[in-house]
């Protein structure tokens, strides 16, 4: 099934200059990029989109992180995309995450982890519209 996910560059990611490379690995792996933006999230911003996790010990921490710098929402489209996209980001913690994946080669640690992604088809229905509009998902 042609699904649609919402992956973010993380501050962490931008501020390394590994844009273009996760965005190649994507492309590789057969994503299409419907839509791609890069914003810097106000407090409120990354609080409501984080608003899952708002019970969270790590909440405050994650919210700073988010808003640090820059990050490059996208949506990306392929066949069972939401589950492809987690598996080439690898675990949230690099410690645990598989060799090859986005995680494992770049992420420093379980906050800072260069990417984040749709963890399910409710949750893709939240984020994506969190960042775009219907005329700019291509
Ligand atoms: P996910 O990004 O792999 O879906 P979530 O559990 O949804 O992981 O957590 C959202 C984000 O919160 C993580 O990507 C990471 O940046 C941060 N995070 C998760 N667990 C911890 C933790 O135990 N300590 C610090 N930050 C965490
Ligand atoms: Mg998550």
């Amino acid at each position: 099934m042609m699904e649609q996910t919402l992956s973010i560059i993380k501050p962490d990611g931008v501020k390394k200059g590994l844009s273009g490379k996760i965005i190649s690995i994507f492309e590789e792996n057969g994503f299409e990029i419907k839509a791609l933006k890069k914003v810097h999230l106000t407090k409120k911003q990354a609080e409501g989109f984080y608003c899952i996790h708002k019970e969270r010990p790590f909440f405050n921490s994650l919210v700073a992180f988010m808003t640090e710098g820059p990050i490059m929402p996208m949506v990306l489209s392929c066949e069972n995309a939401i589950l492809k996209n987690r598996d080439i980001m690898g675990a949230t913690n690099p410690k645990d995450a598989k060799d090859g994946t986005i995680r494992k080669m770049f992420a420093e640690s379980i906050e800072r982890n260069v990417v984040h992604g749709s963890d399910s088809l409710e949750s893709a229905k939240f984020e994506i519209p969190y960042f775009f509009n219907v005329f700019e998902i291509l």
